[in-house]
């Protein structure tokens, strides 16, 4: 086994993976290096789905969700919910997992929690989300990416290069002048320190134009990540309501528990996935999962989807090795 190992979600991973890489080749804790992977992308305003620059929902609002875990129990998992004032969730989930007995924290007390730990009150609205929800509201588009219908509705795909593409469902080129928007993902992190110990944590904008008070996937324990050192590790992406209808991450790290490998467990949850739901066109999940030996794997429920990872071989983008449709 070749340690330490940090993989993360989409072509953007990357950026967060080299935030995190050189701490954690040094002799780092996982903890640290998923963190700061997330707080890499965060603090990125290109990113328009995670942290500052994250697109609002339809009241203009920006709310960001993140959580981190290193193993089931207390003091191991937290997670906060609608801040809308501190943009790095994945801090303010780690002190509520290590500062409070509870596991999660949401909306105005978690702001105020946060505030009280010493995080700084930030505006979270970049010009680019406010222009471009401006002219969302003077031509509406989707209120929530993941359930809406008839719309054109777009589908995120990953060049490769750090940037997304957006296909249009029903087909055709992708559209340039839509690239930044109507993103639909989050990072999530899994990590190996030298150590041999893992940690996880994700961090995103949830869905652009949501119902305000809409939660995802993303800050829940078991939705949007887990890891239990004696199984191993899973974290999600995508339409937030899929995932959540069968516990993705956590059904992920129980399929690895009875045996399977991490495809198979992955390939497991996405086929659970599919088979419960009437897919809509800008439908998509990915996730990824880690066993403690360092064998890892990505799964889609539709093609676009890459991971990023980086090891003493390198840092490279990979594609999934399963991709359902
Ligand atoms: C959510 N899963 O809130 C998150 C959003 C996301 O890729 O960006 N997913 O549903």
């Amino acid at each position: 086994m070749s340690l330490p190992l940090i993989v993360s979600t989409w072509s953007f991973g990357l950026r967060g993976n080299d935030a995190a890489w050189s701490a954690l080749q040094a002799g780092g804790a996982a903890l640290e290096a998923v963190e700061s992977a997330c707080r890499a992308v965060e603090d990125d305003p290109q990113v328009d789905s995670v942290g500052f620059g994250g697109l609002p929902d339809r009241d203009g609002a920006v709310t960001l969700d993140g959580c981190i875990m290193l193993a089931p129990g207390p003091g191991r998992c937290g997670g906060a919910a609608a801040l809308r004032h501190c943009h790095h969730p994945v801090s303010v989930a780690r002190r509520v997992m290590e500062r409070t007995p509870h596991i999660l924290l949401a909306g105005e007390g978690a702001d105020r929690f946060a505030i009280e730990e010493g995080f700084t009150a930030t505006g979270l609205l970049s010009d680019d989300a406010r222009a471009h929800w401006h002219s969302w509201r003077i031509s509406p588009q989707p209120i929530d990416q993941s359930r809406d219908r008839g719309t054109a509705a777009l589908r995120p795909v990953d060049t490769g290069s750090g940037g997304r593409l957006f296909h249009h469902a029903a087909g055709g080129e992708p559209d340039q002048g839509e690239s930044r928007w109507r993103h639909h993902d989050t990072i999530g992190v899994l990590a190996l320190d030298r150590g041999g110990v893992m940690a996880g944590a994700c961090s995103t904008s949830g869905t652009p134009y949501k119902r305000p008070g809409r939660v995802g996937d993303s800050p829940i324990i078991g939705h949007g990540l887990y890891v239990d050192p004696a199984a191993g590790g899973a974290t999600a992406t995508g339409t937030g309501e899929l995932i959540m209808s069968v516990c993705g991450s956590f059904l992920a790290v129980e399929e690895m528990r009875r045996g399977r490998s991490p495809i198979e467990a992955l390939r497991e949850a996405i086929e659970r996935i599919g088979a419960a739901h009437a897919l809509q066109p800008e439908h998509q999940v990915a996730m990824i999962a880690l066993r403690a030996d360092g064998a890892w794997a990505a799964a889609a429920l539709r093609d676009g989807f890459k991971a990023s990872v980086r090891d003493r071989r390198g840092a490279r983008v990979t594609d999934p090795e399963f991709v359902a449709e």
